[in-house]
């Protein structure tokens, strides 16, 4: 997940100037692996049927039903045979800089530590759950893969252009929080989602949420919430759709015009969407946000 305040300023203590930390895979305590076995069982058990194919192979691929916490040094061989992709140990969230340039060069940034069992269902600092689980099978998939490398070496450029909070949504609307339209049927792949129990019901079920087509402009005018499950779901066709569209636009003139175009209000719906269900906010007001 993204912007909550960075724990350290800088590499703590035991970490490399990258903020990567060995896992120290032989630490994990058997409660700990145990808590991902409890994760695992009930994610995978709701995500068939929900979950995007690519994300249901990768999870085959890399053989993540395995009993415990995986142990990076197995994975990283599965998923660097599928996309060149690996994973890193980091102690929570690291400045985005350093996040951006771990993704350009293929390395996605797993925080080392497993959420306790008041935390099943929400936590705010990304855990080796909402990581490994979440983010990480669909780092097998090519086009995905690559978008992924694209999003990273379009971060350290937005840096350059104080572009980052737009950019930012692009990342929250489609890793984090994405649909996709499967020739079967509305699919997860957002990791936001498919690790959390009741956002993955909610997201595909609930008749209180905006689903609307992606479109790039109109998701980084897009305000969205932290704290809460979203009320606007954008849904692309496909993941060469959003390979295609990140690698082919040049995000310059699209920043400077942002700059002078207002925000979308979570929940809005704006000239030309492209609504597939219009929301009833009924969620919103029954929370009574
Ligand atoms: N650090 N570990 C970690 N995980 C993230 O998802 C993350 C981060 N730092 C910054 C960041 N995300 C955001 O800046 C980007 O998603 C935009
Ligand atoms: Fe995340």
């Amino acid at each position: 997940m993204t912007e909550y305040q960075n724990v350290y300023d800088s590499p703590p203590d035991g970490a490399k100037p990258d903020w990567t930390i060995p896992q120290n895979w032989d630490v994990f305590s058997p409660d700990e692996h145990a808590m991902w076995d409890q994760l695992f069982k009930r994610q995978s058990d709701m995500l068939s049927g929900r979950a995007a194919d690519a994300f249901l192979r990768g999870l085959d691929i890399l053989k993540l039903s395995r009993p415990g916490i995986p142990d990076y040094r197995e994975l990283n061989e599965r998923l660097m045979a599928a996309t060149g992709w690996q994973v890193v140990a980091v102690p929570g969230l690291v400045p985005d800089e350093v996040f951006f340039e771990h993704l350009a060069n293929r390395r996605f940034p797993a925080g080392n530590f497993i959420r306790s069992l008041d935390q099943l269902d929400y936590l705010q600092e990304p855990d080796v759950f909402h990581d490994v689980f979440g983010h990480v099978p669909m780092l097998t998939d090519p086009a995905f893969a690559d978008y992924m490398v694209a999003y990273g070496q379009g971060g350290l450029r937005s840096l350059g252009y104080g572009a980052l909070d737009h950019l930012a949504r692009l990342y929250w609307y489609t890793v984090e929080f994405g649909l996709l339209q499967q020739p079967d049927g509305l699919r997860i792949y957002g990791a936001g989602i498919v690790s959390s129990y009741a956002e993955s019901i909610f997201a595909l079920d609930d008749p209180s949420p905006n689903r609307v087509h992606f479109d790039l402009m109109r998701v980084m005018r897009t305000e969205y919430r932290i704290d809460d499950f979203q009320q606007n779901y954008f849904v692309i066709p496909s993941l060469h759709h959003l390979l295609q569209v990140t690698v082919s636009t040049d995000f310059a003139p699209l920043y400077e015009q942002l700059e002078h175009l207002p925000d979308i209000k979570i929940g809005d719906i704006v000239d030309g969407d492209l609504v597939l269900t219009r929301g009833t906010q009924a969620y919103e007001k029954r929370a009574g946000h």
